[in-house]
C-alpha cells in the first residue's frame, strides 16, 4: 500500500506542552482572547469553557498523531445510537495526568478545579445502560492503545432532563449545546450524503450487464464532528465522531424555481431533524420513522467515512478491505449497516453480491442487550419501502439466500422458515432487525455469561443451532478510572497508599487490597472516607429533594432507570414494610437507614411513572413523620444521570440489584458501586451472578426465584395466595390500599396493586418479597457490626478486578477484532 506524504506546518511535538507555564499561558490567552473575558465574575462558565479550550489544544494535536499511527492498521468502527459521555473536563485532565499542572494554573484566577468543573453540562447522548457503557468502552479502549473509533450521532438535544413536580415525572428539553461544546473539532471536509425515499430503477450498460439505481432520493448532508477520546498516560487520543444531519443546498430547487424562496429554506428543517432530538426509550421500540431515518444516517454516513478513507490509501481495490475492518454494532439499533454496506459495494463500488456478502460477513459484528421481547426492534415493511426503497430489496435478497441455508439445515420445515425469516409475516409484514444483524455478522454476544447463555438457549437458539461458533459472551465492565480514581478520589488516594497507583491501569491489581483486609488501620482510614464521601451526598440531596440524610444512617441506593422488570416497587414495598414495623414499634434487629432511589422514567411508560410517584409519596408520609425520623429516611433523586452517578456511587453502603432473574441482560451500576465499596442485596441476575462468584456468597446479599425456576413460578403463579400467606405482605398491601400514601389522590395507585394482586404479574413481585426481607435484615445485622461491614467492602472492592471495562475490551479485542494485523506487506 501507499502511504500518503502528509505536509505538517507544525510537527505534533510541538503541540501545546503539559507543563504549568505554558498551561497558565494558554488558559490566560483563551480567557481573555479565544473568549474575550476580562474578569471571572459569579459564574465560573468562561474559566471552564478557556480550561477545556486549553487541554482540548492539548487533546487535537494528539489524536491527529493516533490517527497517522493507526492508518495502516486493523481497526474497529464502534457503531452506536447512544454514547453516555457526562463530563470531559475532568476525565481528559486525569487521563492527560495534569491535575496538578492544572490546578497551579487556576490559583492564578483563585479558582478551584472542582468548583470550575461543575459549569460543564453533561454530554447526555444515551439513554441509561447501553449508552454509558459504549463510552466506558471508548475510554478502555484509549487506554489501551486500540485503534477504536466510536461512530454517533450529535443530537442537539439528549436525554430530557427530569424534574418531579408534586411526585409527577416532567419532562424538559436538554439544550446541552446551548453554550456551545468545547470538545468537539468539526470536520466539514469529511461530510458525506446520505439518500432517502425515491425509488429504484434498472439500468442496462453497454456490456448488457443490469443496474439497480437508487433514484430520485433526498439526500442530506452528514457532517461530521470529532470528540477526542483520550487515553490514561500513553498520549493516544481516539475518535468519537459525531454525526449531525444538514439540509443539502438542492433540497428543494424546485420550490425555490417557483418563487417559494422562504417555503424552500424552511423545508431544511427537515433534514436538520435527523439528529435534533434523543428518542428517550430504553426497553421499548416505538416505530417511529424518525428513528429509522437516524439509524441508517448514521450507518451510511460511517460506512462512507470508512470506505472513503479506505479508498485514499488503496483506491477501488477491496481485496483486503475484511481484513482491516470490524464494525461492531452496539445492539440492532445500527443493524441495518448490514443492508447498507451491501449497497454501498454492490451498487457504488461494483462489487459482485458474492463477494461483497463476504465482506460484509467477514467485519459486521453484533452484541446483544436486552432479552425483553418488546425492545427486539422491528420496522414495517411499508415504511421501509418509502424511506430506504433499495435497502428493502437488498434485504429480501439477504433473506431469499438465507432460507435456502435454513431449508438445507430443517430440509421441508416451513416452520422454521416462518420462524427464522428476516420477514415476519401477518398483516403487517415487519423486517426483524436482530435476524438481520445476526445472519450479517460472523459474532453475535451477550453482556454477560447468564445472558449470553439465554441468548444460546432461549431467544437465538435456532441461530445459535444453524451457527454455534458465531456466539460468545463478553461480561461488561466499566472503566476504574471515571468510576473509582475520579470520582472517588479520597478512596484512590487511600488504596495508592497501600498498593500504589498501578490499578488504574491495570485493575487486576486491585486485588492486593485484599491483604489488608485485616489492617484495622486501613479498615479505620476505609470508613472514614466512606462517611466523608455520605456527607458529599447529603448535600446533594438537601439540595435536589429537600431531604435531610444523616451519613450516620446505612445507606441503601437504587438508581438506574425505572423499569418494572428492575422492581423499584420491590424496593419501595419494603420501605413500606420498614415503615410499618417503625410504627408497630417493632424496631428490633433494625438497622437506621437512608433509602435514596433515582432513575428516569420513558415518557410514554405509565406504569414507570406510577412507580415513580409512589416513590415519592411514600418519602413524603415517612420524611414528614417523626417516628420514622431515626430509622427510616427516603428520597427520590430527580434528575439521575451520569454526573449525579459519580457523588453516588461513592457514597453508598448498600447496592440494590433487584431485577427479575432472567430479566437484565447484565447490569453495570452493580459494578460502579462494587468498586466503591458498596455491598450488594441482589437476585442471581446478569453479570451479579459473576460478581458473587467473584466475591464468594458470604458478601453478597442473593435472594429471590432463579432463572431455572420462574418459568414454572409463573405458570402457576397465585398471587393472592402468596399475599393472604404473607402477613408482612398483606399488611403492605393494606396500607397502600388503605390511600395512606394518596390522601389527596384517592385510588391513584390501584394499578399498581392490581398488577401486584394479578397472577400474569412477569415480574414476579409478590413471590420475592419474603425473600428480599430476609436478606435485608441479614443486611441489618451485617451492617451493625461496623467493622466486619467495612471488611466486606474492602473485600467487595478487591473483587472488582474483572468488572473494569478494560478486561472486558481486551476479550473484545482478543477474541472478536483480532487486531493485531498492520498494513505493511500490502502491494505497494
Ligand atoms: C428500541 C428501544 C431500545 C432502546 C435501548 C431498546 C433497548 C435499548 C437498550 C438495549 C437497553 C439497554 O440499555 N440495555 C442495557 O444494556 C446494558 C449494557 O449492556 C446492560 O448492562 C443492561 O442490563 C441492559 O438493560
Amino acid at each position: 500500500m501507499t502511504t500518503r506524504t502528509v505536509c505538517h506546518p507544525v510537527d505534533w511535538q510541538d503541540a501545546p506542552l503539559l507543563d504549568t507555564q505554558t498551561l497558565a499561558d494558554d488558559l490566560a490567552r483563551h480567557f481573555h482572547y479565544t473568549l474575550g473575558r476580562d474578569k471571572v465574575g459569579e459564574s465560573q462558565h468562561y474559566l471552564y469553557q478557556a480550561l477545556a479550550l486549553t487541554i482540548r489544544d492539548r487533546l487535537v494535536a494528539r489524536m491527529r498523531q493516533t490517527r497517522e499511527e493507526n492508518a495502516n492498521k486493523r481497526s474497529v468502527a464502534y457503531l452506536s445510537l447512544e454514547f453516555l459521555i457526562g463530563r470531559s473536563l475532568n476525565n481528559a485532565i486525569l487521563n492527560l495526568e495534569m491535575e496538578k499542572e492544572v490546578k497551579a494554573a487556576l490559583a492564578n484566577y483563585c479558582a478551584e478545579l472542582e468548583r470550575v468543573g461543575e459549569a460543564e453540562h453533561d454530554a447526555g447522548l444515551g439513554n441509561g445502560g447501553l449508552g454509558r457503557l459504549a463510552a466506558c468502552f471508548l475510554d478502555s479502549c484509549a487506554a489501551m492503545a486500540l485503534p477504536v473509533t466510536g461512530y454517533g450521532i450529535r443530537y442537539e438535544y439528549g436525554m430530557f432532563n427530569q424534574r418531579i413536580e408534586n411526585g409527577y415525572q416532567i419532562e424538559q428539553p436538554d439544550h446541552w449545546l446551548h453554550e456551545g461544546h468545547p470538545w468537539e473539532l468539526p470536520a466539514p471536509d469529511k461530510t458525506v450524503r446520505v439518500k432517502f425515499f425515491g425509488h429504484v430503477d434498472v439500468h442496462k450498460d453497454p456490456s448488457g450487464r443490469l443496474h439497480r439505481v437508487w433514484v430520485d432520493t433526498h439526500d442530506v448532508f452528514a457532517v461530521p464532528y470529532d470528540v477526542p477520546v483520550p487515553g490514561c498516560g500513553n498520549d493516544v487520543v481516539n475518535t468519537l465522531r459525531l454525526w449531525k444531519s444538514e439540509a443539502t443546498d438542492e433540497f428543494d430547487l424546485s420550490e425555490f424555481n417557483a418563487g417559494g424562496y422562504a417555503e424552500a429554506v424552511a423545508k431544511k428543517n427537515l433534514a436538520e431533524q435527523i439528529s435534533m432530538v434523543l428518542y428517550p426509550n430504553d426497553s421499548s421500540e416505538n416505530g417511529k420513522e424518525l428513528r429509522l431515518r437516524q439509524q441508517y444516517f448514521l450507518c451510511s454516513a460511517s460506512l462512507q467515512d470508512r470506505i472513503n478513507r479506505w479508498i485514499t490509501i488503496n483506491g477501488e481495490d477491496f481485496t483486503e478491505f475484511a481484513d482491516y475492518h470490524v464494525f461492531q454494532l452496539n445492539d440492532t439499533h445500527p443493524s441495518i449497516a448490514v443492508a447498507e454496506l451491501m449497497r454501498l459495494l454492490v451498487d457504488e463500488h461494483e462489487l459482485s453480491w458474492d463477494t461483497a456478502w463476504e465482506i460484509t460477513t467477514k467485519t459486521m459484528a453484533y452484541t446483544n442487550h436486552t432479552l425483553l421481547p418488546e425492545a427486539l426492534e422491528r420496522w414495517s415493511v411499508a415504511l421501509f419501502q418509502r424511506l430506504l426503497p433499495r435497502l428493502m430489496e437488498i434485504i429480501y435478497e439477504i433473506n431469499a439466500r438465507f432460507l435456502v441455508e435454513v431449508a438445507k439445515k430443517w430440509p421441508g420445515c416451513s416452520d422454521k422458515q416462518r420462524a427464522l425469516s428476516l420477514i415476519e409475516e401477518g398483516d403487517y409484514p415487519q423486517v426483524r432487525m436482530a435476524y438481520l444483524a445476526i445472519v450479517g455478522s460472523y459474532s453475535v454476544n451477550g453482556v454477560a455469561a447468564l445472558h449470553s447463555q439465554l441468548l444460546r438457549e432461549q431467544l437465538f437458539k435456532d441461530f445459535y443451532d444453524l451457527w454455534p461458533e458465531k456466539f460468545n459472551n463478553k461480561t461488561n465492565g466499566v472503566t476504574p478510572r471515571r468510576w473509582l480514581a475520579h470520582c472517588n478520589p479520597k478512596l484512590a488516594a487511600l488504596i495508592n497508599s497501600k498498593i500504589g497507583d498501578h490499578w488504574v491501569k491495570d485493575f487486576s491489581e486491585i486485588s492486593q487490597l485484599r491483604r489488608y483486609y485485616d489492617d484495622q488501620a486501613l479498615l479505620k482510614d476505609w470508613a472514614q472516607v466512606k462517611y466523608e464521601n455520605k456527607q458529599k451526598l447529603c448535600e446533594l440531596v438537601e439540595k435536589q429533594c429537600g431531604v435531610k440524610f444523616d451519613p450516620q444512617m446505612m445507606f441503601d441506593v437504587q438508581v438506574k432507570r425505572i423499569h418494572e422488570y428492575k422492581r423499584q416497587l420491590l424496593n419501595i414495598l419494603h420501605v413500606i414494610h420498614l415503615y410499618r414495623r417503625i410504627c408497630d414499634g417493632d424496631t428490633e434487629g433494625m438497622v437506621p437507614r437512608c433509602v435514596l432511589i433515582g432513575g428516569k422514567a420513558a415518557p410514554g411508560y405509565d406504569m414507570a411513572k406510577q412507580i415513580i410517584k409512589l416513590i415519592c409519596n411514600v418519602a413524603h408520609t415517612i420524611n414528614d413523620d417523626p417516628k420514622a425520623q431515626p430509622w427510616l429516611r427516603v428520597a427520590f433523586l430527580p434528575n439521575y444521570n451520569v454526573t449525579a452517578m459519580e457523588t453516588i456511587c461513592p457514597a453508598a453502603d448498600l447496592s440494590e440489584q433487584i431485577s427479575t432473574a432472567g430479566k437484565e441482560a447484565s447490569g453495570t451500576g452493580n459494578m460502579k458501586f462494587m468498586m466503591n465499596g458498596a455491598l450488594t442485596i441482589g437476585t442471581l441476575d446478569g453479570a451479579n451472578v459473576e460478581m458473587l462468584e467473584a466475591l464468594g456468597g458470604e458478601h453478597f446479599f442473593v435472594f429471590g426465584a432463579q432463572v431455572d425456576e420462574v418459568d414454572a413460578i409463573r405458570a402457576n403463579y397465585d398471587a393472592m395466595n402468596i399475599i393472604n400467606n404473607d402477613s408482612n405482605l398483606s399488611a403492605v398491601i393494606a396500607l397502600l390500599e388503605s390511600g395512606h400514601f394518596n390522601l389527596c389522590e384517592p385510588g391513584i395507585f390501584n394499578p399498581i396493586v392490581n398488577v401486584l394482586k394479578s397472577n400474569s404479574d412477569p415480574w414476579l413481585t409478590c413471590y420475592d418479597f419474603a425473600s428480599y426481607c430476609k436478606a435485608q435484615e441479614q443486611v441489618a445485622i451485617a451492617y451493625q457490626d461496623k467493622n466486619q461491614w467495612t471488611q466486606m467492602s474492602v473485600l467487595n472492592t478487591a473483587a472488582s478486578g474483572p468488572f473494569s471495562s478494560d478486561r472486558t475490551i481486551a476479550q473484545y479485542s482478543q477474541e472478536i477484532w483480532q487486531l493485531q494485523h498492520t498494513m505493511n506487506s500490502q502491494g505497494e
